[in-house]
């Protein structure tokens, strides 16, 4: 693989938008593998941040003026990206949230209030990020509910004949994520869905890493809750969105109280918004939220199909570099994985390696990634993890595989 371009998809050109990128790091071209963490923004997001606040910043829903008018429409303009991005059948259904994290939380918590009871049980899985393991042990330690955990095989995938065995009547709630973030693992969230229905189960997908990764459906996927967070999609921070399948939400109550979620109040009684409304509670992340339209159709302008073409090939010949470095060991070797490649290496230091390839200009991520309970599982104490993006090019996977090489030579 020698060429900038190894799919259909012109990267040379593309990482022109992504003025980031075009910078040295301790005088060295930056090569940006971390993008499971957060990717880099292109233009037309940064364009749509500087426009929103340099011309119509205003709080929306609210005002009679212009500018709040042309701020509630792009804002709900982003609402109706962010449905068609996930295939949901209304914008009832999408709610902004701030990332994954609060989306779990969100859901974790109404549930604890009007849908697990002691002795229920919440099926999630051994390669859950600590956002989709800590709201369910709380909602589990208000309601008595019990968590239960489907185990992995060698290859870091699920161990489908014993989820199967977990998912039973008592399951209530089934929250998996869609690609792990730690192994790059593609989980079968269709069939899990599938089961989970099967026993009346609610289901939840945390689709941090799956919604930049693969084409989402969620009618396809007949889930009833799905998350993103839009920073790992190509928009800003503090954005997120949630959905929700509407006659659930209907049923639930409302997360937080505040401006906006209510139809009326008085001192008595309040009576709540309508959906979407009803979890919006409060004056919203307005300009993040607006940028994620961009970012949104930025990645269906591409492609995802396209994408993850581009990032799986990357990732194919980063195992194949890398896997001739003498004790290095990949970790998450299933058969069905996305651009991300977590590895360790025999008598070297994870943290050590993140150090040295920093100093080579390189970023990844060093650590347990926020799934601890994995890293025990499989007896680490962390890993090195380079994370690909529609911007990186095989040239940057062979700088990086030659600077591993080095690394682990000054390391040892
Ligand atoms: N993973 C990583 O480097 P937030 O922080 O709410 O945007 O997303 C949380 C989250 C939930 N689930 C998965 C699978 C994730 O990967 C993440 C975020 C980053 O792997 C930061 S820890």
């Amino acid at each position: 693989m020698s060429s900038l371009t190894s799919s259909s998809i012109d990267v040379r050109a593309l990482r022109e938008e992504f003025p980031v990128l075009h910078q040295q790091i301790n005088g060295k071209p930056l090569i940006y593998f971390d993008n499971a963490a957060t990717s880099q923004k292109p233009r037309v997001v940064i364009e749509a941040l500087k426009q929103y606040y340099e011309q119509y910043n205003s709080n929306i829903h609210r005002g009679a003026h212009h500018l709040a008018a042309k701020a509630t429409e792009a804002y709900e303009q982003s609402r109706e990206a962010a449905r068609r991005f996930l295939n949901a059948s209304s914008i009832e259904e999408v709610l902004f949230v701030r990332g994954v994290t609060e989306a779990v939380n969100l859901v974790a918590d109404c549930l604890s209030r009007a849908w697990l009871q002691a002795g229920d049980e919440v099926v999630i899985s051994t390669m859950e990020h600590h956002s989709n393991i800590v709201p369910w042990q709380m909602a589990c330690e208000r309601t008595g509910a019990v968590l239960k955990v489907i185990p992995l095989n060698d290859l870091g995938e699920l161990d489908m004949a014993q989820a199967e065995a977990l998912i039973t009547p008592r399951t209530k709630v089934l929250s998996v994520v869609h690609i792990s973030n730690a192994l790059g693992t593609i989980n079968p969230v269709k069939e899990l869905v599938r089961k989970a229905k099967a026993v009346g189960a609610l289901t939840f997908i945390d689709g941090a890493q799956g919604a930049v990764h693969l084409p989402v459906d969620v009618q396809g996927l007949d889930c009833d809750f799905y998350a993103f967070s839009g920073h790992k999609v190509y928009a800003p921070t503090g954005i997120g969105v949630l959905y929700g399948r509407r006659s659930v939400l209907e049923k639930l109550p409302p997360y937080h109280g505040g401006g906006e979620m209510i139809k009326e109040v008085t001192f008595e009684k309040t009576t709540y918004n309508d959906l979407p409304f009803k979890y919006e509670a409060g004056t919203p992340n307005i300009a993040d939220a607006i940028a994620l339209r961009y970012a949104l159709e930025f990645v269906e302008q591409i492609g995802k199909e396209a994408m993850l073409r581009h990032e799986q090939a990357l990732l194919t010949y980063a195992t194949d570099l890398v896997s001739r470095i003498d004790g290095l060991q990949v970790i998450g070797q299933a058969k069905e994985k996305a651009g991300i490649l977590s590895f360790v290496i025999e008598g070297v230091h994870h943290h050590d390696v993140g150090v040295l390839l920093d100093n080579m200009g390189i970023a990844i991520r060093t650590g347990h990634h926020c799934t601890q309970p994995l890293m025990r599982y499989l007896g680490l104490e962390g890993t090195s993890r380079a994370s690909f993006a529609v911007y990186n090019t095989p040239e940057e996977v062979e700088r990086f595989a030659e600077a591993l090489q080095k690394a682990v030579n000054m390391l040892r």
